[in-house]
């Protein structure tokens, strides 16, 4: 395998003789030594690590963990059998969610938070790019605390439920999938799958914060269960045609029914406004719950949805009312509000398995004050614990 030096990396002076590469575009730094910025610069040309260090002889061990770091960190790139060079899969998130620490392979956490900053293939407002950043902000003003004395998680209080959330629950910061401007949107969403499939390798549950709504497809694509029932919550059915042109925010669902084995079947709730006539695709396969059916049976929903083998739970923020989420690709009067959507998702996860999460179409703020990424913030929370709580019942029955 032969690497490149990544032309995006910059090097400045640092602490003690020392220098620093860093990347805006990765988010991310390294210490390195007079001798390790020259190991790093004879990649300009493509080159095998083997190689380089034949031609850097002086303390090779060294000289192999710094690169083993720069491959890691993106600052080497590889370059396929094409001459291709593969971009990095993801870049850091600073500041992380809640302070948390970032996602490390050989010791994950219960659930990794993963931002897809994408929002191309929305029809309506743009803005979901922003949607991570904006989680993320949302979450500065609480911070991820552990125990001074046991160094267990302590969670989050919510003051609305007057619930104890992931109380001693671990939570890593994947960072964002890397979205470069220009690239065909395939080469990002086959990034999205691998990113996806990485974090579930590790045995992390995902949490993937969007973008518009089309990323739930490459997210699911990374799954290997061999039945998955998704659960959705959005104003919109998402199960438009399937045009030449091909995936986009309105059709993702289509494309998943369509395409993903495992997915049998899916339950939408918050469903409101009108379309046309007897254009309803994959009745058969779709259960829908409009927000009217909702409120009259609410403390039934979550048995509506068979408990019977792992679900997928994707939330279109655009399920509350935009009163309470204005920022968002495709508002719709009539939603939720925030703590309907919050039991009901608490209740489902609670009683049932879920195995990954989206949250997308959250925008940017458009005023400092605006509520929409604290309504999914909250929402993403109270979904993961009642994840922890399901996994917990689960193991007093013996169920596993
Ligand atoms: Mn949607």
């Amino acid at each position: 395998m032969r690497f490149v030096y990544n032309g995006t990396t910059e090097i400045a002076p640092g602490p003690a003789d020392r220098y620093l590469v860093r990347s805006a575009e990765l988010g991310r730094e390294l210490t390195a030594t007079a001798y390790q910025v020259n190991l790093l610069r004879a990649f300009e040309a493509p080159s095998a690590i083997d190689e380089v260090l034949k031609a850097f002889p002086f303390d090779r061990d060294a000289s192999a963990a710094f690169l083993t770091d720069a491959v890691e960190a993106g600052f080497l790139l590889a370059v396929d059998a094409d001459g291709r060079t593969q971009l990095p899969q993801t870049r850091r998130a600073a500041p992380t969610i809640f302070g948390a620490p970032p996602h490390d392979a050989s010791s994950p956490a219960a659930f990794t938070v993963l931002g897809v900053p994408f929002d191309a293939n929305t029809t309506g407002f743009a803005g979901a790019r922003f949607g991570p950043a904006a989680v993320r902000s949302a979450a500065e003003t609480c911070r991820y605390v552990l125990d001074p004395l046991t160094l267990a998680p302590m969670g989050f209080e919510d003051l609305g439920s007057g619930r104890r959330l992931l109380n001693g629950v671990t939570l890593a910061d994947g960072g964002d999938v890397l979205v470069t401007a220009g690239e065909p949107v395939d080469d990002l969403y086959d990034r999205i799958t691998r990113a996806v499939r990485d974090l579930l390798q590790t045995g992390t549950i995902p949490v993937v914060i969007g973008g518009d709504h089309s990323i739930t497809y490459p997210v699911l694509r990374a799954f290997s269960e061999d039945s998955l029932r998704i659960i959705h919550f959005d104003a919109h059915t998402d199960l438009g045609d399937i045009p030449t042109t091909g995936l986009h925010h309105g059709n993702v669902f289509s494309f998943v029914l369509d395409r993903i084995e495992a997915v049998e079947h899916i339950h939408q709730i918050g469903l409101r406004g009108v379309m046309s006539a007897g254009a309803a695709e994959h009745v058969e396969r779709v259960d829908r719950i409009g927000v009217d059916l909702m409120r009259a049976e609410f403390a039934r929903v979550p048995s509506m949805i068979p408990d019977d083998g792992p679900c997928y739970l994707s939330i279109d923020i655009d399920v509350v009312d935009p009163a309470f989420a204005p920022s968002t690709g495709t508002p719709v009067a009539g939603g939720l509000f925030p703590h309907e959507l919050k039991t009901l998702v608490h209740e489902i996860c609670a009683t049932h398995e879920v195995v990954g999460i989206d949250l997308v179409e959250v925008g940017h703020a458009d005023a400092p004050d605006d509520s929409t990424a604290h309504v999914a913030l909250e929402t993403i929370l109270t979904a993961c614990d009642g994840i922890v709580r399901s996994m917990q019942r689960q193991l007093q029955e013996g169920d596993v």
